[in-house]
């Protein structure tokens, strides 16, 4: 009898998720362009943990074969990487640095060599500096250039690409370049966080027009962050701030993404105050005809909400606050070691929520993961990190796949964040999350994690 209790459907998907921006490094080399981090870290290195840019993370874009090896070792059959925008086309839009592509072609040949297969992703918050410099998502011209780019990377690796993904938690750069001031334009300003959310989406509408004109034989979705906003109790005022909280982070990408209108409390809520965004005769068009064929669920935590308590002040910048509380619900299980809360059961809702109510259409996770800050007091004698505490997280969020695989549910698999130790936008190397141990302040070697070697076996068996 097989020891196995929780198997998971044939060619399930066991990976991991990357961004070209935290494993590449080679930031100024090959003719790649600069994007918005590297101009940051140029300008106040001191907003970055331990003063560390991206100029030098992990090297994958030296070592990206040994890296591939290491995925092999660790049981990956999926690999979810992006390409630099500003790597391929190093001012957003004209001329394709050749060196980019010989790169990106290189990795795209030696992941499918070793039978792992490429889930590529074009925008993970690295927007170009000279489209930055245009206005970033604020300009409609940058929706142009991006939808161009994404074409000029369906023609170069669509033959070989079968999963294409247009952009990676749309909602952040939005709410933390716009709200809380950890991306750039590091500003608060809710109308420009209104437009610039406005323009991603029908950034990644024109990019899946471009990708269905071109009849390539692939898939083509989005990746969201799909947090799920839980409230205090079940009185109205705290079931209403909750529906808000929703409408704003989740469904304000989801919603046109899959269903390809946008949910109608949301809009009615920005046109009450006043944020409506200038939208274009066929915009709406675009989105509604270009939904998503798979949808990336990326989860980390849920969101605990409640309703305001007390009036908001009026002279303070409009933010999303206006309409709800954090709640700090008492008992909540905390990762000790990041200071975010575990709630497993999270993911199930989610895998439930796009079931019934978006068809349930194909889905798979497309990141989950548990950081740890100062990882290296796990170092076990044989020089290994013993991430028990990982392995646990993942098993408690695979057991609610598992769950909702048995009710319906059509995800189609799993991928970690991440492969290996990364650097992480301000953060830097601060919260170690990989299934191998990256010596990032010294020769960058590699050592896979117990983790790492768990993850083996878990794909090996399909199950554990
Ligand atoms: C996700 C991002 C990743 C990664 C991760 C961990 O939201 O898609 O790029 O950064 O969060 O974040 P952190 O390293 O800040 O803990």
């Amino acid at each position: 009898m097989s020891d196995i209790q929780y198997k998971f459907p044939e060619g399930f998907w066991w990976g991991s998720a990357v961004s070209a921006t935290q494993i590449e490094g080679a930031a100024d080399i090959d003719g790649k362009g600069p994007n918005v981090w590297d101009y940051w870290f140029e300008q106040e290195p001191n907003r970055f943990f331990d003063g560390v840019g991206p100029a030098n993370t992990s090297q994958f874009y030296y070592k990206y074969k040994e890296d591939i090896q290491l995925l092999k070792e660790t049981g990956h059959n999926s690999f979810r990487m992006s390409i630099s925008w500003s790597r391929l086309i190093p001012n957003g839009r004209g001329e394709v640095n050749q060196k980019a592509v010989d790169f990106y072609n290189q990795v795209i040949d030696e992941l499918l060599l070793n039978n792992i297969e490429p889930f590529v992703n074009l925008y993970h918050f690295d927007m170009p500096q000279a489209m930055y410099e245009l206005g970033g998502w604020e300009s409609r011209e940058v929706v142009a250039a991006y939808a161009e780019y994404a074409s000029v990377a369906f023609d170069l690796f669509g033959d070989r690409v079968k999963k294409w993904f247009t952009h990676n938690e749309p909602i952040v750069p939005v709410e933390m370049g716009y709200l809380y001031g950890s991306h750039l334009p590091d500003t608060v300003d809710f109308h420009k966080a209104v437009i610039a959310a406005y323009h991603t989406m029908l950034s990644s509408a024109k990019a899946i027009e471009k990708y269905r004109e071109k009849n390539l034989d692939g898939k083509i979705g989005i990746i969201l962050n799909l947090t799920p906003s839980y409230p205090r109790s079940q009185h109205p005022a705290d079931l209403k701030a909750s529906t808000i909280a929703d409408a704003l982070f989740n469904r304000v990408f989801l919603d046109p993404s899959v269903k390809g209108i946008y949910p109608d409390d949301l809009v009615e809520l920005i046109k009450a105050e006043g944020f409506m965004p200038h939208i274009e005769a066929g915009d709406l068009d675009t989105i509604f005809n270009n939904t998503v064929d798979i949808l990336g669920i990326n989860y980390y935590q849920p969101r605990r909400v409640k309703a305001k308590e007390n009036m908001p002040n009026p002279y303070a910048p409009f933010t999303p606050d206006r309409f709800f509380d954090y709640y700090d619900m008492p008992g909540k299980k905390m990762n000790p070691y990041r200071g975010w809360e575990i709630y497993a059961k999270g993911i199930y809702d989610i895998l439930i929520n796009v079931k019934e109510n978006y068809g349930n259409i194909e889905c798979f996770i497309s990141e989950n993961g548990m950081g740890v800050e100062g990882e290296g007091r796990f170092l076990d004698e044989n020089g290994v990190i013993n991430d028990d505490y990982r392995i646990d997280f993942y098993k408690d969020h695979l057991k609610w796949i598992h769950q909702a695989i048995q009710e319906g549910s059509n995800v189609k698999g799993y991928h970690v964040w991440t492969f290996m130790d990364n650097w992480s936008w301000l953060n830097a190397y601060k919260n170690r999350y990989g299934l191998v141990a990256v010596d990032v302040h010294g020769d960058n070697s590699r050592t896979i994690k117990k983790s790492g070697k768990w993850y083996k076996q878990l794909s090996d068996n399909n199950g554990f």
